[in-house]
């Protein structure tokens, strides 16, 4: 049984820890805060916990990495007892199983719903942070964990004339909590990434006529989703210890796969398809694991690219909608991969158009069409599907000032710098969730969540033990990590491609390879040495004499 402090917000409340945000990864950093006697307030801009999984309510939204594994490992219980219902469960069952978790650990009574964390600064005097919420409160805090998200900042395309728009517009990522139905409605989707890949066939289903303004193609697999059976789950729970096991260490991408042991070239023409064939009846993310070169070797990406697009090809009977959905300008995978049910198929429908806005751009929104230099699309409701800002948009928008004064902000202008993702020098205390730096969003997104809140949760149990009040990344140790960072993501295609990845898809935002590409397990391993040798790299402040643990 975990200890539970609570400690009730006041003005002048004062508590070991902050935690920015209540979704999967603030809430498992408050469990384990509790766990070792700590006091934590967590703050919420949302109503409820889920984080992305609270936003998120576009029709067709669901999980793309398999339930049974996006689920999470720290409770025997939990993972034994609850019941995913599909191989990738929809957004409103990862809704449910995250307010499940709420209220099975209790962690509701130390989490403020429907309050931002506007600023945070770090007094040096006092070696703590005052953080400043949208409620008009102000409260102290030793350590700062930002559990934010990477993918929670919805952003608005800058399209003139937006605003003039008469009737409905709805974000993916910012989904109203009611209901929304297009029946009989003319619907304009802009974008074709996987929000709109999830949503697209779902709202075809409804619209009198949907149009989907497609700048750029994207690869897409078939999700294969299906109820999960009662054997399936049962197989799961018996294997649960060597799956995790697999997930934390040897993947990755920190999902329980194969490992492939050859690359694309060493199969002949023949064998090869019939991989990729197993593949994509097989369907999901896996699909990029059929070989071990597909992210390293152009010649061996176009093999997996080319049996995509004839896919797609053989899928869409309109040939030239079909070239237009085959992508074409970036190796595949170097974009997020998408996972779909019925996306291609869909435009087969008599009442779905492809507009294809790279050759012919959107000019503006009128009051009522989409136009173009060709010509107006009418609609009644307009959906975006255009992203985020992502990994550092939500960190971004909190005023954060660390010593002398400097903001984030200001030190990240020119790309986000961290040691090990974890933190940033000259913040001392403040810790990221799945941060740049880190696998996170190149990985299944609980293994990597829970590795970094235990790392934190570890980290900040040390401190107490060693009578420690700061600690903060150490400047040489942080400039050889955001060097390896980057040395590791050019051996890849992955900065091939204009990417969220890189920060390409906003205007002005350095284009910088935000992940780190070095796998789930390796990344681990680095962190337990790290942690192992007193956390080398870190600078440790006890009383006014701070203790450099070198980099090696
Ligand atoms: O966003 P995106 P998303 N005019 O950035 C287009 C995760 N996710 O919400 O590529 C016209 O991928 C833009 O075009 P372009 C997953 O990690 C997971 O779909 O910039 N078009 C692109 O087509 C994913 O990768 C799931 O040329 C504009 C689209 O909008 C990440 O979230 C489900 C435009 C944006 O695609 C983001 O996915 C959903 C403009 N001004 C999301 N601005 C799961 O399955 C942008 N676009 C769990």
């Amino acid at each position: 049984m975990s200890v539970k402090p609570s400690v009730a917000a006041n003005p002048a409340a004062s508590y070991d820890v902050v935690v920015v945000g209540a979704g999967f990864a603030g809430m498992y950093m408050l469990h384990r805060l509790r766990g070792q006697g700590m006091t934590a307030r967590v703050y919420e801009q949302g109503s409820g916990v889920g984080g992305t999984w609270y936003w998120n309510r576009y029709p067709g939204a669901r999980c793309d990495v398999e339930s049974m594994q996006y689920s999470y490992s720290f409770s025997e219980d939990l993972q034994q007892q609850w019941n995913w219902s599909e191989r990738y469960a929809p957004q409103p069952e990862i809704l449910q199983y995250a307010n499940h978790v709420a209220d099975r650990f209790e962690l509701r009574s130390d989490i403020q719903f429907d309050t931002r964390v506007e600023r945070a600064v770090f007094d040096e005097t006092a070696r703590l942070w005052s953080v400043s919420t949208s409620d008009g409160k102000v409260v102290t805090a030793k350590h700062v964990v930002l559990a934010t998200g990477c993918l929670s900042n919805a952003r608005m395309p800058d399209i003139k004339g937006l605003d003039r728009f008469k009737g409905n517009v709805y974000h993916t990522g910012h989904w109203p909590h009611e209901a929304v139905d297009f029946t009989g409605q003319r619907v304009g989707v802009i974008g074709t990434g996987s929000s709109a890949i999830q949503s697209v066939p779902v709202i075809a289903e409804q619209a009198s006529q949907l149009t989907v303004f497609q700048r750029t193609a994207n690869f897409s697999i078939p999700a294969r989703n299906a109820p999960l059976t009662d054997e399936e789950r049962e197989k799961f729970r018996a294997n649960y210890p060597e799956i995790r096991r697999f997930a934390r260490e040897e993947a990755r991408n920190g999902i329980y796969t194969e490992l492939p042991d050859r690359g694309a070239l060493d199969d002949g023409d023949n064998e090869r398809r019939s991989k990729y064939e197993a593949r994509w009846n097989r369907g999901g993310l896996t699909f990029m694991s059929v070989y071990n070169n597909l992210a390293l070797d152009k010649a061996a990406n176009d093999t997996a690219a080319d049996f995509v697009r004839a896919k797609i090809a053989e899928i869409v009977r309109d040939p030239e909608t079909a070239r237009l959905l085959q992508p074409d300008n970036h190796p595949i995978g170097s974009k997020r991969i998408c996972i779909d049910t019925d996306y291609f198929a869909t435009f087969n429908r008599p009442n779905v158009t492809l507009v294809d806005i790279r050759s012919n751009p959107i000019e503006e929104i009128t009051e009522s069409a989409v136009r173009t230099a060709a010509k107006d699309y009418q609609v009644d409701a307009l959906v975006l599907a255009t992203g985020f800002d992502a990994m550092t948009g939500s960190v971004a928008k909190i005023d954060i000032h660390g010593r002398g004064g400097q903001t984030l902000n200001q030190k990240w202008a020119a790309g986000p710098r961290t040691y090990l993702g974890l933190m940033s020098s000259g913040f001392p205390n403040l810790f990221i969730v799945t941060g740049p730096g880190s696998p996170s969003v190149l990985s299944n997104m609980i293994v990597s969540i829970e590795q970094h809140v235990d790392w934190i949760a570890d980290c900040m149990a040390y401190m107490r033990d060693h009578g420690l009040e700061t600690m903060e990344a150490a400047v040489d140790a942080e400039d050889k990590w955001v060097a390896h960072v980057n040395e590791v993501a050019y051996t890849t295609l992955y900065p091939q491609a204009n990417s969220w990845y890189m920060g390409a898809n906003v205007p002005g935002k350095p284009r910088i390879f935000m992940p780190y590409i070095g796998g789930v397990g390796p990344y681990r391993q680095i962190c337990n040495e790290v942690a192992a040798k007193g956390y080398e790299g870190f600078v440790m402040g006890q009383a006014e004499q701070p203790r450099k643990v070198a980099a090696s």
